[in-house]
């Protein structure tokens, strides 16, 4: 059998080459000094291109996020979230944690979105002591657990609309932005233009093997700068990782849309084979999310026989995720579906 299909997340891209031999090359200095030039190239890079004053590169996706919910929230504040958001679900409560914040979260809808009306109804009441003050709002773009749902610029709009009727920043959390801005055919400072800082990640579909980038006005970075010491991420020759970064920026976005077609082909030859059931309305960028109730086993035995067979997805319930990236061709999607096919052919179909 030829080599392992590994669709679990757009996390376990290698780097080309090329990008390894821009690490390789990158010029090095003490970041913690302010001293890596290749650091500092990113950095003024990414702000040009998001169109914020300054940005900060963090560790993770993680990191970033945390920083944001500390740069923006006093201890006793509280965040908005939507409660399929990652930051809510998966960073394991760090805001509330090192942060010091409480969370609350509105339903997500099957798109991505969170209503106006139920964030407005999730306001506190500022003048009443005995509730938290509402502090920051964070939306997701592209959104994780909804299949990689592209949000609306119109839409984020009106949550900043709203942000700003209540007096607090909105954060996005764009772990994926670039698949958003692929997906809509637009710069990336505009899918941005609606937050008030950003969050996203070199290490997703951009192919880099760290990194995220935290992007804001120059006030909230240095706020952040000083929480990335605290929490440990203050990193010495990060040039290493920030020229992966670049090389990214410059020749890993537009590629993306592969991925997309590629995630669309997936998803058509999943929906035709029995038993499973495509659990979105619309694939429009990287991720796919399938329901195998219909093939009589829950996640764990399903991604177990999928393995044997050579492809690697993930999921909990009967709701398996697969995620294609760089390094996945159309050829291996043919190959991942067959191999899909011949693994659940020995399984009795219950629907
Ligand atoms: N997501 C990972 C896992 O944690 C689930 C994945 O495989 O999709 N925001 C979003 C929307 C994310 O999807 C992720 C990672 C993060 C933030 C966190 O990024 P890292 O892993 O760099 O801390």
């Amino acid at each position: 059998m030829s080599s392992i299909i590994d669709l679990r997340s757009d996390t376990v891209t290698l780097p080309s080459p090329e990008m390894r031999r821009a690490m390789y090359e990158a010029e090095l200095g003490d970041d913690v000094f302010g001293d890596d030039p290749t650091v500092n190239r990113l950095q003024e890079k990414v702000a040009d291109l998001v169109g914020t004053e300054a940005a900060l590169f963090v560790a993770s996706g993680t990191m970033g996020n945390l920083l944001a919910i500390m740069s923006h929230c006093q201890r006793g504040d509280e965040v908005l979230y939507g409660d399929q958001a990652h930051m809510f679900l998966y960073e394991a409560g760090g805001g509330s944690v090192l942060g010091g914040t409480t969370a609350r979260a509105v339903p997500t809808a099957p798109d991505g979105t969170l209503s106006i009306d139920a964030l407005r109804a999730a306001v506190r009441d500022r003048r009443d002591v005995h509730q938290p003050r509402t502090a920051l709002i964070c939306l997701e773009n592209t959104h994780n657990r909804r299949g990689g749902a592209v949000l609306a610029l119109e839409y984020m709009s009106r949550v900043r609309a709203l942000a700003d009727e209540i007096g607090v920043p909105l954060h996005l959390d764009g772990a994926r932005v670039f698949n958003a801005a692929v997906y809509l055919g637009l710069p990336v400072r505009d899918v941005a233009r609606a937050a008030s800082t950003l969050n996203f990640c070199f290490s997703k579909g951009l192919g880099a093997p760290v990194g995220s980038i935290l992007c804001g006005p120059r006030d909230f970075i240095e706020r952040a700068h000083r929480w990335r010491k605290m929490v440990g991420g203050g990193m010495r020759q990060a040039g290493v990782l920030a020229a992966a970064g670049i090389y990214a920026l410059d020749h890993m976005v537009d590629r993306l849309a592969e991925d997309h077609d590629n995630a669309r082909a997936l998803a058509e030859g999943l929906a035709a084979i029995p038993g499973i059931r495509i659990a979105q309305a619309e694939v429009q960028t990287n991720i796919v999310y399938t329901d195998i109730a219909g093939t009589g086993m829950g996640a764990e035995q399903f991604s177990a026989r999928l393995k044997e067979a050579g492809v690697l997805c993930a999921g909990g319930g009967t709701t398996v995720r697969f995620v294609t990236h760089y390094g996945i061709e159309r050829a291996d999607i043919d190959q991942a579906l067959s191999r899909t096919q011949q693994a659940l052919g020995r399984v009795a179909v219950t629907a």
